[in-house]
């Protein structure tokens, strides 16, 4: 495996792990799902698609054209989506990008990941375009405002994606995205999402032996991996999510997390034997 050198002011989540397993003395592999940062966790109950508090996200807007349009909010309520959403509202905002970024996070150890997760509906059923979003490294060009008719900032991420046709039926694809651009590896599903329901996604990048493995599920399924053994990144600080359809798609319950790895990745990297002798002096 490459070592990581964490770059200076940055995070290196396998020291932050072992110091969260140090202080808890608990690791169960059911934590899976919860862990020792939660990056952005906005359900945008203040109503806005501002940051209000510590764990929502600024959501900043980006599209090519000078006339393209921010994404703006809805109130949907159609469980899990509750109250406010954030909303594609087509137009000007078909091909708009929306972002929302954090202070940077490295996968350091193997085992260690990162993934987003949230909820989807079309207010109508879409029969064009596609949803695409990617965790991404936005190689220090963060946004500070929406850029319409400039992309520069985005024009240099590298990360990795998911992508899904809104109207082929079945299908998806895994995305890497290397200087702005996805390039798409396409895989099987038995999911059909050219429909008005809800879908829940999540998009997990694993650092393994061989490389990053990306993962996804939908709606609880969850759909075969992917691994770049020539990873394009290990650090993670930003979110892009475009969808160019005119289905006016709603989105909630944003979840960005570096959970703790599962007991069984964490063997390959020494942590467990660090929280075994914490335990043993805690409870002699
Ligand atoms: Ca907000
Ligand atoms: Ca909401
Ligand atoms: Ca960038």
């Amino acid at each position: 495996m490459t070592a990581h050198t964490s770059k200076h002011g940055k995070t290196t989540f396998m020291g932050t792990m072992t110091l969260a397993l140090s202080l808890t003395a608990s690791l169960a592999p059911a934590a899976l799902t919860t862990g020792p940062q939660v990056l952005i966790n906005d359900p945008f109950a203040d109503g806005s698609l501002n940051k209000t508090g510590a764990q929502y996200a600024q959501w900043y807007f980006v599209n090519t054209s000078t006339a393209g349009t921010s994404w703006n909010t809805v109130t949907d309520n159609t469980a899990p989506l509750s109250g406010t959403t954030m909303q594609n509202p087509a137009g000007g905002a078909n091909n708009t990008i929306a972002v929302a970024q954090w202070n940077q996070v490295t996968l350091g150890g193997i085992g260690n990941f990162i993934q987003v997760s949230f909820d989807l509906r079309n207010n109508s059923t879409p029969t064009v375009g596609a949803v695409q979003f990617s965790l991404c490294d936005s190689q220090g060009t963060s946004l500070s405002a929406n850029s319409f008719g400039n992309t520069a900032t985005l024009d240099n991420d590298n990360g990795y994606g998911f992508y899904k046709n809104n109207a082929a039926g079945t299908g998806f694809a895994y995305t890497e995205i290397l200087n702005g651009l996805p390039t798409h590896f396409s895989q099987t599903d038995t999911i059909n999402w050219a429909n008005t329901n809800v879908h829940h996604v999540i998009l997990r990048l694993t650092l393994t032996a061989t490389g990053v493995q990306q993962d996804a599920e939908i709606d609880g399924i969850a759909l075969a991996s992917r691994t770049d053994t020539t990873p394009l990144t290990y650090s993670f600080d930003t979110l892009v999510l475009s969808d160019n359809a005119s289905s006016q798609v709603r989105v909630d319950n944003f979840l960005v997390s570096v959970p703790e790895p599962s007991v069984g990745l964490l063997l390959g990297c020494g942590a467990l034997a660090v929280w075994g002798r914490k335990r043993r002096r805690q409870h002699p």
